[in-house]
């Protein structure tokens, strides 16, 4: 069965329409890979410093525009106003630091005896990027403005759900001067302008956001190729929480709320010590009472709604009727809400307890000493996050080197700075993005040797 040649957006909040975008082809995403290659070399061959003045005035025109990306994000994707305008923002701060990446793409001088031995960072050409819903604006960035700085092209196909806010990136992209055919934007749907994008042999690299099983499918048909991969997938992160711990910083209970749950990162293994297990479960009884869930427009709102009906389906089904669990509220009616909820009766081993549901639901594990916090906080497939809460130093490093993830925090549940490398151990992913590398990502290192000694005459 084919797809549908459009792709309707809903309001998650509503069940409203907000927009009908046409979905891209096979045949339309070849012709943007087609301007794409040809735009690239133009832009490759650009002066690092006017390529980065671009970038510079791109995020001065997104920064003239925060409120409005910020409003479309929470119309599309239900986000709550205050997270909407940081989404914004963030874009707008990884142009300007990855703009001065471009004038900072050092190669290196290697001794060698006879000659100099230098290596160049080259752009790699047409890299494609697959964005997911849950972070429209900042992973359509995080895959992109790297890319571009490094003197590549870029063509987005967004997620089916939330293609307005990356096609107003677009936009403002060519406002602010970029070249034509350097930043294009083409929803459609995964199977078909996903795959499309995947298997083109013209797209020199494929950064994807999504799903374990989606994100499996993308590295074995970019085998076929040999193509390079940047994979950021799911996660099921630990927050180990020890008996000496500020509990109420720890049991934050927007560790997993944030963005309802939608989000790789959250911290929906809340494990903590036994000792300490029934004052925490009380804590966060009170906390999920006290939550505002609601209109995301409104700026008192904490916690909006699912995505979409599916998404709402299939947190459902990790929640039971009857299931021992903590629960806030929710509004009825039109829109995908879902409770703020913790479950409680959940074994280590439990669907719940291992499974990324991606909603506002964590399990609540408790564990005796150390050696079991490590062992349940490293006993999943998955190794993106985590948080680690301890008044100890010593154990704070113990268990910071002993748990396998990309990013941990101690004593706080901050986890993605643009200036600070991400991604995942495990099944969460390959290869990093953001951070003081993210350029050399979407390079090909060149090693140049020349003979001092000059030809025999
Ligand atoms: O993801 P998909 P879905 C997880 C989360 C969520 C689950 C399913 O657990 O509940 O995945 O979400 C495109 N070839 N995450 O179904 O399918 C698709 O169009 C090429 C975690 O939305 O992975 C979209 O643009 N592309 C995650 C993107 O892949 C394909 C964020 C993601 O969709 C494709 C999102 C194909 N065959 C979901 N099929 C995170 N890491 O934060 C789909 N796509």
């Amino acid at each position: 069965m084919s797809d549908p040649h459009e792709l309707k957006v809903l309001n998650p909040a509503t069940e409203e329409v907000v927009a009908t975008v046409p979905a891209a082809d096979a045949a339309e995403v070849d012709a943007a890979v087609v301007r794409a290659s040809r735009a690239q070399e133009k832009w490759a061959a650009l002066p690092p410093a006017d390529r980065a003045r671009q970038l510079r005035r791109f995020a001065d025109v997104v920064d003239s525009h925060i409120d409005e990306l910020a409003r479309l994000e929470v119309r599309e994707a239900g986000h709550t106003l205050g997270n909407a305008r940081w989404e914004a923002g963030n874009a707008r701060d990884l142009l300007l630091y990855a703009a001065g990446g471009a004038e900072r793409l050092l190669g290196r001088q290697i001794p060698a005896p006879g000659g100099w031995d230098v290596t160049f960072h080259e752009p790699l050409g047409v890299v494609g990027v697959i964005a997911p819903w849950n972070f429209p604006m900042p992973i359509a960035g995080w895959g992109s403005f790297p890319a571009l700085a490094a003197g590549n092209a870029v063509v987005l196909k967004p997620a089916e759900t939330t293609p307005l806010t990356a096609l107003r990136l677009a936009g403002l992209a060519l406002e602010a001067g970029l070249p034509e055919g350097v930043f294009q934007v083409l929803p459609g749907y995964g199977r078909t302008a996903g795959r499309a994008l995947v298997d083109h042999s013209d797209v020199a690299k494929i950064v994807f956001t999504g799903s374990t099983r989606t994100g499996r499918e993308v590295m074995e048909r970019c085998a076929k190729l040999v193509k390079p991969v940047t994979l950021e997938l799911g996660g099921k992160s630990p927050n180990v929480v020890f008996a000496d711990a500020d509990l109420k910083s720890a049991l934050d209970p927007f560790s997993f709320l944030d963005n309802s749950g939608q989000d790789c990162c959250a911290r929906t293994r809340i494990l903590v010590q036994e000792s300490v297990y029934d004052e925490a479960r009380d804590f966060l009884a009170d906390a999920l009472a006290g939550v505002v869930v609601g209109d995301p427009a409104d700026e008192k709102t904490q916690m909006g709604p699912l995505i979409s009906r599916q998404q709402l389906d299939r947190v459902r089904s990790y929640v039971p009727e009857g299931a021992q669990a903590l629960r806030g509220s929710a509004p009825d009616g039109p829109g995908f809400w879902f409770p703020p909820t913790v479950l409680t009766g959940e074994k280590h081993d439990s669907a719940a307890a291992r499974e990324e549901i991606f909603g506002p639901v964590a399990v609540l594990l408790p564990f005796t000493d150390e050696q079991d916090a490590i062992r349940l906080a490293n006993d999943t497939p998955y190794g993106l996050s985590g948080s680690i809460w301890t008044r100890d130093v010593g154990r704070a490093l113990r268990v910071s080197q002993a748990v396998r993830a990309g990013n941990l925090s101690v004593n706080s549940h901050s986890s993605v700075r643009y200036w600070t490398p991400f991604g995942g151990f495990k099944q969460s992913g390959l290869g990093r993005e953001l951070g003081p590398d993210a350029l050399t990502a979407f390079t090909e290192t060149k090693n140049v040797f020349i003979s001092t000694e000059g030809p025999a005459l």
